[in-house]
């Protein structure tokens, strides 16, 4: 892929999302560049007009022309465009709609109540006990579902590490690094534990999060 341009990643060092995107990159070995925006940046021009969500991570793909944002549409362009050999994907029926499915569960599912509890727990003003258990509620409940669709199984889909797979990496690390008791309760799910020690274990993935780890992102 060398005479690839490289892509242009915007992201901030410290949200599980744009390092989604950074694992996927790695895996498929596309060349990128990563523009870190201060957080306070992401709100106003002219990164709004990359993104009007205001969040990262972003792409530009110089080679396609397209700007994209939202991680999970990001991750299906790459996977799209860059893995011709299938690497981490599937076209054959049905595992191109399985792995899709897992996919919208990550970012629907994992990433949300993930993402509420650690509000709840640490930057809401005030201690809404309610929120804080539905939302522990709510991300034992997605670990236990991944847990039941691991059963006797090593990947999510097809017997292969897919970009679905990958995708459920950085919320989870998050999640274990700012609740020191998330790490104890994926033992409980050990499909769940052993899954994400094998993901973890890839080259791509350790060396991506090796990175994060040096630039003191959780
Ligand atoms: N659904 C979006 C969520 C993006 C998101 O929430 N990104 C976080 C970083 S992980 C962010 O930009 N936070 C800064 C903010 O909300 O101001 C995606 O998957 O791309």
């Amino acid at each position: 892929m060398s005479e690839l341009k490289p892509i242009v990643l915007y992201q901030h060092a410290q949200g599980p999302n744009p390092w989604k995107v950074v694992m996927i990159l790695e895996e498929l070995g596309v060349p990128y560049e990563e523009i870190f925006q201060d957080p306070s940046t992401i709100k106003q021009e002219p990164y709004i007009s990359l993104n009007p969500n205001g969040r990262v991570p972003t792409i530009q793909d110089p080679n396609t022309g397209i700007t994209l944002w939202e991680s999970g549409a990001i991750i299906e362009y790459l996977v799209d465009t860059y893995d011709k050999e299938k690497k981490i994907s599937f076209d054959t029926f049905p595992e191109k709609y399985h792995a899709k499915q897992f996919l919208i569960f990550q970012v629907s599912g994992q990433g949300p109540y993930y993402g509420q509890l650690a509000f709840f727990k640490f930057f809401h003003p005030e201690k809404v006990e309610s929120a804080i258990q539905r939302y522990e509620e709510q991300t034992l409940r997605v670990m236990s579902v991944l847990d039941k669709c691991l059963e006797g199984k090593e990947y999510l889909v097809g017997g292969k590490c897919t970009y679905a797979d990958i995708s459920f990496i950085t919320w989870e690390t998050v999640a274990q690094a700012i609740i020191p008791e998330f790490g104890e309760k994926t033992k409980q799910y050990t499909n769940y534990h052993a899954w994400l020690q094998r993901l973890m274990a890839r080259p791509a993935i350790a060396k991506t999060l090796e990175r994060k780890a040096t630039m003191g992102a959780h």
